[in-house]
């Protein structure tokens, strides 16, 4: 064997060695695998010199050629392996989460304000020792209109546009909480002093104070020989605690069928102190609510003796309460779920 291409041979396979484990990436590694062992590489270039050698010489030779690639195989295969190891170390360390790092801060979630006023509401009631009472949204004509001296066809109806349930002439939504006198009244015995939030229906037009779903909290009092007096004074007991100081209530001759006597209720102006501003029309009053005393008639339609029973009860717009407590001046606001209005009541 001629020394040349013999000594070729090594120097080919310690050089192919050095540049193997030089190759950074895989990528590298197969691009210097096809100089050498690739069909143009140059193991495959010394083959083709075979015919340099005398014919004994060729079979030792090749002999020798394929030793050395076994061997540049079992190194390749042995870089190869160190390469994906140190690239699957390196995704591990780039993607590694570090759990002791702090939590990011999670948005804290508030009551909406309507909500907020309406416990505000409550609360005030129950100290004053009244009981929360409830009543569906989808209600009987009974409850909401008949058996609160509503006639039928009576024209009274049309003061609270009702939606009405498609093919169901008695059911309709409540259009007002008063409903829940009539529940409260069939389900227990007086003495009672309930109050009842929640939703109510009408088929108004939307403006700056008036949305088709809004609510409403009631408040009834029923025991033996309740009077005005006992309304006058709850209320104004009431409107000083949710203004936070004793405002002048007043109280104007209205008509509610389910009342006699009816009032609309008036506190003074909490933002002119009845000097007369913007918000009140000049007139240091703002009306809040509804009340009057029990009617004999509602009396009746509940099976109780009006002879023996007497009562009074209001009802208020939350809506119509928030706005002035947080000087909203279009209702719409409250429905529209922008963060932007809702955060600051956080
Ligand atoms: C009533 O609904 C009576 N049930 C209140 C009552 C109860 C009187 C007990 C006597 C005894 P009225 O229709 O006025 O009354 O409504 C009461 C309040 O609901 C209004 O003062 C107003 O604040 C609010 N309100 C009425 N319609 C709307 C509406 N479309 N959007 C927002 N608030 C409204």
């Amino acid at each position: 064997m001629t020394a040349s291409v013999s000594n070729e041979l090594a120097k080919l396979v310690t050089e192919a060695r050095e540049k193997f484990d030089s190759a950074l990436t895989e990528d590298e590694l197969n691009r210097v695998k096809a100089g050498y062992l690739g069909r143009q590489g140059a193991i495959s270039a010394l083959m083709r010199r075979m015919k340099e050698l005398s014919p004994e010489e060729r079979p030792a030779f090749g002999q020798r050629v394929n030793a050395a690639k076994d061997a540049l195989e079992v190194a390749l295969d042995r870089r190869r392996e160190a390469l994906r190891r140190e690239r699957i170390q390196r995704a591990i360390e780039s993607e590694r989460m570090d759990v002791t790092l702090p939590a990011r801060g999670g948005e804290r979630g508030a009551l909406h304000p309507l909500r907020r006023v309406e416990q505000d509401l409550v609360g005030i009631f129950r100290r004053l020792g009244y009981d929360v009472a409830e009543g569906p949204e989808v209600e009987l004509d009974f409850h909401n209109f008949s058996a609160l001296n509503f006639p039928a066809d009576h024209p009274a109806r049309d003061m609270q546009d009702t939606f009405h349930l498609e093919g169901e002439p008695d059911r309709l939504l409540r259009t007002h909480t008063s409903s829940v006198q009539i529940r409260t009244l069939l389900a227990n015995q007086p003495p009672v002093r309930i109050v009842a939030p929640g939703a109510v229906y009408r088929s108004d037009e939307v403006d700056m104070t008036h949305s088709p779903c809004f609510h409403q909290i009631e408040g009834l009092f029923v025991d033996r020989g309740v009077t005005m007096a006992h309304l006058r004074g709850t209320l104004e007991a009431f409107a000083a605690e949710l203004f936070g100081r004793s405002v002048g209530i007043r109280l104007r001759p209205s008509f509610f069928p389910f009342v006699e006597p009816g009032a609309e209720v008036d506190v003074g102006c909490v933002f002119c102190d009845g000097a007369g501003c913007r918000v009140c029309g000049q007139t240091g009053w703002i009306e809040i609510l509804g009340a009057g005393m029990v009617h004999p008639a509602v009396f009746e339609s509940v099976g109780l003796d009006p002879e023996e029973w007497t009562g009074f009860a209001f009802g208020m717009g939350i809506e119509r309460i928030a706005m002035l407590r947080y000087g909203v001046q279009d209702i719409r606001l409250f429905y529209e779920n922008d963060l932007r209005f809702l955060a600051p009541f956080a």
